[in-house]
């Protein structure tokens, strides 16, 4: 696709503006601003943020969530270390404190790798850097949603998991709500299942939320309805996001994602991921081998502020599970779709783009 020759960020912002795009972070005036995804659906609060500490500190709270929006957060915190002319030791050191924020998606990990390295060219470059990597997210988002909505007929009905949309991307379409709003614009007649996806509820408060803005039809379900639903025949494909993407195909997404795979195998019902090459890392050969975040038990005890669970019972929170690559039907990429065997297909993809 071609898009405009951006320079400044300045000139990035008023682009995304003119997209009408759901902007989930955005770099202004010295300034970080985050929507605040913990107050949605029923604010629409951006947070304003003025170094790395705050925006770590953002990130591990889940104000801003997302394998795709938390990479371009971290960037714009770096372009603040960056702006206040930091040695590049004290840059690397602010990297490293992103890092230590969540550890499963690896394109936080991509981003920051990039972008010091751009820090060793010059401050200047780091914002060039910025810039080239949100619009290279806009042009995945773009090429995702045309590749993935041809998967969808008219009167198709889409399961999906947690929340790999908008908000968790750059603000088009992410990895899934791209192809489901580009499908409903051409006239298909879609509808979504949205699981709630506990304990963080991305599906009950952030997919719906998307979905209902587009005027796409929605179902919330709980995430122990997936069975139910799949058996009763009435799925005709379930896509998910990837936070991390093992040389082999297997999948760490947002944990529930395995069972809804393997339930999708033994009802046929084809079992889609989106991906995009940063969430590709063929340094891991197998999902065993990526590490999980666990989350504070508190997160499972309570829901929001509501605490559930008796008092002084144990909790664990692993925040994702791993989808072994025999149970994935298809990765859609903004190049096309990659099938069985992964290990070629994908080491292909990476290296020659397709
Ligand atoms: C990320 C998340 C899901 C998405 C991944 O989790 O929302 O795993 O499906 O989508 P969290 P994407 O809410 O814990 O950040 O691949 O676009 O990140």
């Amino acid at each position: 696709m071609l898009l405009p020759n951006i320079k400044t960020i300045e000139e990035l912002n008023e682009y995304m503006q003119e997209l009408h795009l759901i902007i989930p972070v955005y770099f202004n005036n010295n300034t970080v601003f985050l929507l605040d995804q913990l107050r949605l659906p029923f604010e629409e609060v951006y947070m304003e943020l003025r170094s790395v500490e705050d925006i770590a500190k953002a990130i591990v709270n889940m104000n801003i969530r997302g394998g795709g929006a938390i990479p371009i957060a971290a960037a714009y915190g770096l372009l603040l270390a960056s702006r206040q002319g930091l040695s590049l030791e004290a840059f690397k050191e602010k990297g490293d404190v992103l890092r230590q924020t969540r550890p499963t998606a690896s394109s936080l990990f991509a981003i920051i790798e990039r972008l010091e390295q751009a820090a060793m060219l010059g401050n200047e470059q780091v914002e060039t850097e910025i810039i080239a990597f949100v619009m290279e997210k806009i042009d995945y988002e773009m090429a995702i949603a045309e590749i993935g909505a041809k998967l969808l007929a008219d009167g198709s009905t889409v399961l999906t998991h947690c929340h790999a949309g908008a908000l968790a991307g750059c603000g088009f379409g992410n990895k899934t709500f791209g192809m489901l709003k580009k499908a409903h614009e051409a006239g298909k007649k879609i509808q979504v299942y949205a699981t709630e996806t506990r304990p963080y509820l991305q599906g009950a408060r952030i997919t719906t939320w998307e979905l209902q803005r587009a005027g796409i039809p929605n179902t919330l379900i709980t995430d122990n309805m997936v069975g139910y639903f799949l058996a009763q025949g009435i799925i005709d494909l379930t896509v998910v996001g990837a936070d991390r993407i093992a040389g082999n195909g297997d999948v760490v997404n947002k944990v529930g994602t395995y069972p809804i795979a393997l339930t999708c195998k033994d009802n046929n019902v084809p079992f889609y991921v989106g991906a995009f090459p940063e969430g590709i890392d063929l340094s891991v050969q197998k999902g065993v081998d990526i590490p999980i975040e666990m989350r504070n038990p508190s997160e499972v005890t309570s829901i929001g502020f509501l605490r559930v669970a008796t008092p002084g019972v144990q909790a664990q929170y692993p925040s994702f599970d791993v989808t072994p690559n025999r149970l994935i039907t298809a990765f859609i990429t903004p190049e096309g779709l990659i099938e069985p065997p992964y290990f070629e297909n994908l080491n292909r993809y990476l290296t020659l783009g397709g």
